[in-house]
């Protein structure tokens, strides 16, 4: 195999897994027939002693008898004809795959979390993303993260294709971490594969409950950073923002690049900025602390009488606008989701309230119930109060 490149990298994953393996599936086509490639991946695995089935792909239409012939020349096990595109034999061959370890001693299926409980929802895994341009180093921050070297970090942009889910714990905590492919300028992606390798991040970030917005200490934040902050915001997802390789910078320009991209960045200040070495593991530690801060705000609850009493305090120390006659009233609130949390502010005129009083009142609740990480979402209805006629919930006033 390749002595060096992303070849080797690959190989080295390839062995790595096949040392960690029970059982290895080996996969060779039909339709390519036996190549040279086989025998030495054959020849590595007789020498790994690991139990081994081998599956010839793409049989379908071809007699069975032929579709296997050849290689039997492997000298691994008996090949068995497949159709992954169409399903033949798959199951069946799962089923020999798991022949040598009995049901019993297979992990029990982990219970469906039931969501009406809190303690279920305590103890579920946070899943984060790790989203940024390519070759920003985010495979190094999840490989960092493991402790070893999981997913292929290398000095090429579109290393990574595909998002990769990843579970692991730290500090008594469960995490999934999802390694994603890097996105690049949208004009300049035009190959199917790198188009499919976008639309896998943005599903990542849908799926996550934190994204790590990754970036590049010595590269100038872009128009397409920016771009892909702005997806996340839109998708409400809890964020932390990292400035990797923190480590090459000469000391006398850090204070500089922060102010730089504080200013550039200055629409996510709501969420923690951190710069690290995801290469040295410096900062990591403290990243993570974010992460987990980010999910409680996104998970926040939000008592409805101190999130009125919250409202009553931000309107006393600086009213809505005057709209025409009169001025919007803001009566009371309570919380209509999380993740990220909605705040429902009911009163009358509310049609009028400017987006400068929203962002304000945005502000006032993140510091007065420390939501730092999360958007915050305010929606504004106007009409009849649902709770007029049950005194003990009406807030004051
Ligand atoms: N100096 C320095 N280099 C780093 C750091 N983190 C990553 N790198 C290097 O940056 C290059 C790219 O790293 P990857 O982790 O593969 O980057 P990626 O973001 O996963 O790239 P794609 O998968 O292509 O999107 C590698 O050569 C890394 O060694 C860091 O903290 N400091
Ligand atoms: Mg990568």
């Amino acid at each position: 195999m390749a002595k060096d490149g992303i070849m080797h990298e690959m190989a080295k994953q390839t062995r790595q897994a096949i040392a960690e393996a029970d059982v290895v599936l080996f996969l060779v086509d039909a339709r390519a027939g036996l190549t040279p490639q086989d025998r030495v991946i054959a020849d590595l695995l007789r020498r790994s002693g690991r139990s081994v089935v081998l599956a010839v792909n793409k049989a379908e239409g071809l007699a069975s008898v032929r579709a296997v012939a050849e290689f039997y020349e492997l000298g691994l096990t008996e090949p068995y004809p497949i159709s992954s595109a169409h399903g033949d034999n798959v199951t069946a061959l799962i089923e020999i795959a798991l022949a040598p370890f009995p049901a019993d001693t297979a992990a029990p299926e982990p219970a469906e979390p039931a969501l009406t409980d809190d303690r279920a929802d305590a103890n579920a895994a946070i899943k984060v993303a790790i989203v940024g341009r390519p070759n920003v180093g985010k495979s190094t921050l999840v490989n960092t993260l493991l402790g070893e070297e999981r997913v292929i970090a290398f000095d090429q942009p579109g290393t990574t294709r595909d998002s990769i889910y990843l579970d692991f714990e730290r500090a008594g905590r469960r995490y999934t971490l999802i390694d994603t492919a890097g996105v690049r300028r949208r004009g300049k992606v035009t190959e199917a594969v790198e188009k499919f390798s976008v639309i896998k991040t943005l599903q990542a970030i849908e799926d996550a409950n934190v994204v790590v917005l990754l970036l590049d200490a010595q590269v100038e934040v872009t128009e397409q950073d920016a771009h892909l902050a702005g997806y996340i915001l839109d998708a409400g997802r809890a964020l932390v923002v990292a400035v990797n390789k923190w480590d090459g910078l000469a000391a006398d320009r850090r204070e500089d690049v922060k102010r730089e991209f504080a200013r550039k960045l200055a629409f996510l200040s709501f969420a923690h900025h951190h710069y690290i070495s995801a290469k040295e593991g410096r900062g990591v530690g403290e990243l993570m602390h974010s992460v987990d801060a980010a999910y409680a705000a996104a998970m926040a609850r939000l008592p409805t009488p101190k999130l009125t009493r919250m409202l009553q305090q931000a309107v006393e120390r600086q009213q809505p606008p005057r709209a025409g006659m009169g001025r919007p009233k803001l009566r009371y609130a309570h919380q209509g989701g999380q993740n990220p949390p909605l705040i429902i502010i009911h009163g009358s005129a509310l049609g009028h309230i400017p987006d400068s009083y929203r962002r304000y009142l945005e502000h006032f609740f993140t510091d007065a119930f420390e939501l730092r990480g999360t958007p915050l979402r305010i929606q504004f209805k106007t009409g009849a109060n649902p709770y007029a006629n049950s005194p003990s919930r009406r807030p004051g006033r």
